[in-house]
């Protein structure tokens, strides 16, 4: 598929079902811990400096953002997880949240599932790679923020994260870093390949 990357516009920021977009373009969907890097990446891929707004304060994104992409597919940029300062209640809403957007949304081709490099994955990373993998959604690990660790080091970190995961294989890993670019060719391919 020929997609002009540069083509792309925020559509609509959704809470939940009656306000996703109801045509049959495919979504990739980001998740991962707050501040991990889910708008920077959308903006990297793009070549947008703050079409996904991005903050040094973490919880900024709060709604489910779906981004045209030329007309032709979309990214869906999801609240992050593992934010210390909410409260229950709004832990509650999100959990409803981000759950039926992966269990029911047709479009859905793949979730980008981003960590951090630097660290081994948190419970909650893990929680959502078992979550995808028990629904069976395909997955590409996007480990970010690979600028931060010197490249004689990533073999070192990219297998302590497959280990901590259970990584499957047969799903993408990719080091990733939205100051350098690093792996954005690689991330393109593997997202188009599930298109
Ligand atoms: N060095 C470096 N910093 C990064 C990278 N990606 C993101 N950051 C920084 O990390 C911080 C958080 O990035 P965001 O893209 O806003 O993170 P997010 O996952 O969208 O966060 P929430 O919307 O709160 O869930 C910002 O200060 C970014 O500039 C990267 O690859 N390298
Ligand atoms: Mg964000």
């Amino acid at each position: 598929m020929e997609i002009n990357t540069h083509n792309a516009e925020i559509l609509l920021s959704a809470a939940n079902k009656s306000h996703y977009p109801e045509d049959e373009l495919p979504e990739i969907a980001l998740a991962g811990r707050s501040n991990v890097g889910k708008s920077s990446f959308i903006n990297t891929m793009l070549n947008r400096k703050n079409l996904a707004r991005t903050s040094g304060k973490p919880g900024k994104t709060q709604l489910l953002n779906f981004f045209n992409i030329d007309d032709k597919m979309r990214f869906v940029d999801v609240p992050g997880y593992g934010y210390a300062r909410v409260s229950k209640k709004e832990r509650e809403k999100w959990g409803r949240m981000i759950e039926e957007y992966l269990t029911t949304r047709e479009n859905l081709r793949a979730v980008v599932s981003l960590v951090d490099l630097r660290h081994d994955p948190t419970a909650d990373d893990v929680q959502m790679y078992e979550f995808l993998k028990y629904y069976k959604i395909p997955v590409i690990i996007v480990a970010t923020k690979a600028d931060k660790i010197p490249r004689g080091k990533w073999n070192k970190h990219e297998s302590a994260i497959k280990k901590k995961l259970n990584f499957d294989p047969s799903d993408d890993f990719i080091l990733f870093s939205s100051v350098t670019k690093a792996g954005m060719d690689q991330a393109w391919d593997a997202i188009l390949e599930k298109l």
